[in-house]
C-alpha cells in the first residue's frame, strides 16, 4: 500500500489513522512547491491535483474520508462502523457537514496562518479573516453544542469523524481560532492530542524537493 502526502490537514487525517491503527505503508511525500501535484505520473492518479491519494493493489483511491474508511476496513477497525448503517449514517453526517461548513469556516484561518508558513508563501494576512470570523462562530457553535457532554463527535468513540472534523481545528492557537469561547471544542480537541498518532502523524521527513518514497 501506498500513500502520497503532503504536509496538510487532509493527509494529516490518513497518516494519523494509519499510524493508529499500525497499519503497513510506503509513503510518497509530493514535492509541492516542485509542482508534484502536476506532474503526469501523479495526475494519473489523482486527477485533482490534490493529496492524499491511496493505491493499494488495483485501488487508486482520493479523498480523505473514503480512504479512511478503507483503511478501517482493511483494519478491522470500528472507527469506520462497516458493519453498522445507523452507526454509519451517524458517522456520514459529520463527515458531510465537516466537507460543506466545518472545513470552509477554519480552512481560511488554517491556510493564512499554518500552510502559508508550512511552504514559505508569505506572512498570513489577517485582514482577509475578519470577515470569516462570523462563519467560525456560527458552525463552531453547532459543534461546541454537540460535544456537550461528549468526547467523541459521533458513535460515542473515536471514529474517522473525529479525525475529519479536528485536522484544523487541532491548530486552532497557531491559527488564531477564536476558540476560546467554545470549551467542549477545546477539551474535545486537547483529548484526541492525548492519542499519540494524531499528535504526531507525519512520516519521518525527506526533504519534499521531489516526489519521495520511504517505509
Ligand atoms: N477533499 C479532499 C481535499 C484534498 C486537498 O484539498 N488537499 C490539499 C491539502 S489539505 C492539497 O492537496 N492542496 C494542494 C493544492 O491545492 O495545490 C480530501 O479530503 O482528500
Amino acid at each position: 500500500m501506498r500513500i502520497y502526502w503532503i504536509k496538510a490537514q487532509a493527509p494529516q487525517r490518513v497518516l494519523a489513522l494509519v499510524k493508529h491503527l499500525g497499519i503497513e505503508a510506503e509513503f510518497v511525500e509530493v514535492g509541492l512547491m516542485a509542482g508534484g501535484l502536476k506532474a503526469p505520473d501523479y495526475v494519473a492518479l489523482n486527477p485533482n491535483m490534490k493529496a492524499p491519494t491511496l493505491v493499494d493493489g488495483d485501488l487508486v483511491l482520493w479523498e480523505a474520508s473514503a480512504i479512511m474508511a478503507h483503511l478501517c476496513i482493511k483494519a478491522g477497525s470500528d472507527m469506520w462502523p462497516a458493519h453498522n448503517p445507523a452507526e454509519q449514517v451517524e458517522v456520514l453526517r459529520w463527515l458531510s457537514w465537516n466537507d460543506c461548513h466545518w472545513s470552509p469556516a477554519v480552512g481560511p484561518f488554517y491556510f493564512e496562518h499554518v500552510v502559508k508558513a508550512t511552504f514559505g508563501i508569505g506572512a498570513p494576512d489577517r485582514e482577509s479573516l475578519q470577515p470569516r470570523v462570523a462563519d467560525l462562530m456560527k458552525f463552531a457553535q453547532v459543534l461546541n453544542g454537540h460535544l456537550s457532554g461528549r468526547s467523541y463527535v459521533a458513535c460515542g468513540r473515536l471514529t474517522i469523524a473525529d479525525f475529519q472534523l479536528a485536522s484544523m481545528a487541532s491548530a486552532w492557537q497557531e491559527s488564531e481560532m477564536p476558540m476560546d469561547a467554545f470549551p467542549n471544542i477545546v477539551r474535545w480537541i486537547d483529548g484526541l492530542m492525548r492519542i499519540p498518532a494524531w499528535a504526531d502523524p507525519w512520516p519521518a521527513q525527506a526533504p519534499a524537493t521531489g516526489n519521495h518514497a520511504y517505509a
